[in-house]
């Protein structure tokens, strides 16, 4: 009778698979609610794990020699375990527990309890507390002994077979079952040493006493640790796990082994011990669950509010860009109605002084004439231009003003939806759960900011003369007025005054009628090149524009785009490892309920 044998016939395998299957979801929950900041939970699934990692104990309780000890031995299958002899032997309580290594003994509370390593393996299933005589003299072991008693899975009392009447443990089986409601059975142990007649006279007589305590089929069992020891040492190592295994049952251990694996460590215990264990896992589960359903929400909330914002910024850009696009075909509009004015002015005033020319009035008069005419005529195409011009894109600022300020508020409405109160009462405690709010409100507040800040709306529409390199932090009309300035003053004053310039020396050689067409001619071109010119400079510098205002909206959202990045690495691993945990405590759990 080895003790490799000894584990299996004592602890249904099946039943330790699942134990151990508990316990490896046990530290993934405890890995789980440590990366959630939970240290309720945590401490929670510590005493589960503590609990489900206990090996079954029993207390083996009985008078001075009756055989305790030697019991244990037998029913572990080790000589070794506890110390055996004639004269007292187990003078203190004793705890003997599974250790690796070489084993040891130490006294616990010196003079009462002892604690006893040994490396036998059956030890990590079942842990043994032998305890000394019932009848010695040594009485302040009892409180230990019903320490014990109460947190045992089985306690066994152990009585002489030959002699058990005198037996002073019956206080401590009223204690056990009728208190503590503790599996109890009996053992008449040195059986070799009573003959037919005396051991059913002594089962008679334990059965009556557990009868009269309500114990309603009390289990008893007669044994010999001698015998079953000596079979083990002699020849139980070749004829363990054969078929004839029963008839090799020296020392009548096989009925207490088949009685602890079929109510304790293999039977109804094992599986109630197995499915409350399961059962308080599943517990801590349901009460993640919801939160984390809450989390897993909120993050695909937040996923989908970006994603719109940036919809709604790129929808906006396109509309602004298209309101530009109006903006600048409108100017086009403008301007080619202005410099046709112009046109017609400068042919209809030249073909005057073609006419003028036949006439008397002298070059000096002529020229004097034509230059009040020329001043005059530059004025005139200044002011129109810049008149038309200014009013068209006073509008259409406006309107692109008016866009923007509608977009704004569109986002600012989905930044609303992003609040959650219920997130701030779970028992996921992330610090990132944490500044979510103050994120939010931070990027709210800027946004809000960019409708209310002057400095904002007024860059916008500004209409300071920020000409020049500045145009592009300018606002749109600064922008606007900017090119039209350049566009008028500076280009179209230069087209007519070169053209003039010509004309003014062709007056002086007398050719006018001549060359008049091709003046008008190159007026025409001038003035169509500079129309191409205002067209490009006032879109590149108003799309310049748009791109900073845009690009400053975006930037009020970063902390935003942040947030949600940072949320979505951290918690998809946390929601797929919760997933885990969920599906194999729910299997476990169904697997356990079956069994
Ligand atoms: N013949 C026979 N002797 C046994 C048997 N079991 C134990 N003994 C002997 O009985 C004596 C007492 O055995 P223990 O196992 O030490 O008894 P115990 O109840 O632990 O004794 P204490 O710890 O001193 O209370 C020893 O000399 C053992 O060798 C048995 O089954 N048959
Ligand atoms: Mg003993």
């Amino acid at each position: 009778m080895d003790s490799a044998m000894m584990d299996s016939v004592i602890v249904d395998p099946k039943l330790q698979r699942y134990k151990e299957a508990i316990a490896q979801l046990l530290s993934q929950l405890e890995a789980f609610s440590r990366a959630i900041k939970n240290p309720t939970i945590t401490k929670t699934v510590q005493n589960l794990q503590e609990n489900i990692n206990q090996p079954f104990l029993f207390v083996v309780i009985g008078e001075v020699k009756a055989g305790k000890s030697s019991f244990i031995n037998a029913l572990l299958g080790s000589g070794e375990i506890c110390e055996v002899g004639a004269d007292p032997r187990t003078n203190m309580v004793t705890k003997i527990i599974y250790t690796e290594g070489d084993g040891y003994s130490r006294e616990t509370k010196p003079g009462e309890l002892r604690e006893i390593g040994r490396p036998v393996p059956i030890l990590q299933q079942i842990a043994i507390v032998d305890t000394p005589g019932t009848n010695s003299p040594l009485q302040q072991h009892e409180d230990i002994t019903k320490e014990f008693i109460t947190n045992s899975d089985l306690v066994v009392f152990v009585f002489f077979s030959k002699n058990p009447y005198t037996n002073t443990a019956w206080s401590l089986v009223d204690f056990a079952h009728q208190e503590w409601k503790k599996p109890v059975i009996f053992v008449l142990q040195q059986a070799d040493l009573a003959d037919d007649r005396e051991l059913q006279s002594s089962f008679q007589y334990i059965e009556q006493e557990a009868q009269q305590r309500q114990i309603a089929s009390p289990q008893v069992f007669a044994t010999s640790a001698k015998l079953a020891i000596e079979n083990a040492s002699g020849n139980g190592a070749e004829n363990s796990g054969t078929a004839d295994e029963r008839n090799n049952d020296v020392g009548g251990f096989m009925p207490v082994q088949d009685f602890v694996r079929n109510t304790i460590t293999g039977g109804q215990g094992y599986r109630l011990k197995l499915s409350s264990n399961i059962g308080s896992a599943e517990q801590i589960v349901i009460r993640l669950s919801n939160d984390m359903q809450l989390i897993k929400q909120q993050l695909a909330t937040d996923e989908a509010v970006i994603a719109k914002i940036r919809n709604r910024l790129g929808q906006g850009e396109e509309q602004s860009r298209y309101e530009i696009d109006a903006l600048v075909a409108r100017l086009m509009t403008q301007y080619e109605r202005a410099i046709y004015q112009i046109k017609n002015e400068f042919r209809d005033g030249l073909s005057i002084f073609v006419l003028a020319k036949r006439s008397f009035l002298s070059i000096f008069n002529r020229k004097q004439r034509i230059e009040t005419w020329m001043n005059d005529l530059k004025a005139r195409a200044q002011h129109d231009l810049e008149e038309t011009l200014d009013e068209t894109s006073k509008e259409g600022a406006k309107r692109f003003l008016d866009g923007i300020q509608q977009m704004i508020r569109q986002l600012l409405a989905e930044l609303n939806t992003l609040d959650n109160e219920k997130l701030r009462k779970t028992e996921i405690s992330l610090p990132l759960l944490e500044y979510r709010y103050e994120v939010i409100e931070g990027v709210k507040s800027k946004i809000t900011n960019l409708l209310n800040d002057e400095t904002f709306m007024h860059c916008l529409t500004d209409t300071a003369d920020s000409v020049g390199p500045g145009v592009a932090s300018g606002g749109i009309l600064a922008v606007i007025g900017g090119v039209i300035a350049a566009v008028t003053e500076v280009v179209i004053l230069d087209i007519i005054g070169s053209v003039f310039l010509g004309v003014g020396v062709l007056l002086a050689g007398g050719v006018l009628l001549v060359k008049r067409r091709g003046l008008i001619q190159k007026l025409d071109s001038e003035l169509e090149r500079n129309r191409s010119r205002f067209e490009s400079t006032v879109s590149e510098q108003l799309n310049t524009r748009l791109q900073g205002i845009y690009d400053e909206i975006s930037l009020s959202f970063t902390d935003l785009y942040e947030y949600v990045e940072q949320e979505r690495t951290e918690l998809t691993p946390l929601i797929a490892q919760f997933e885990e945990i969920k599906q194999s405590t729910e299997q476990l759990s169904n697997e356990i309920r079956r069994l």
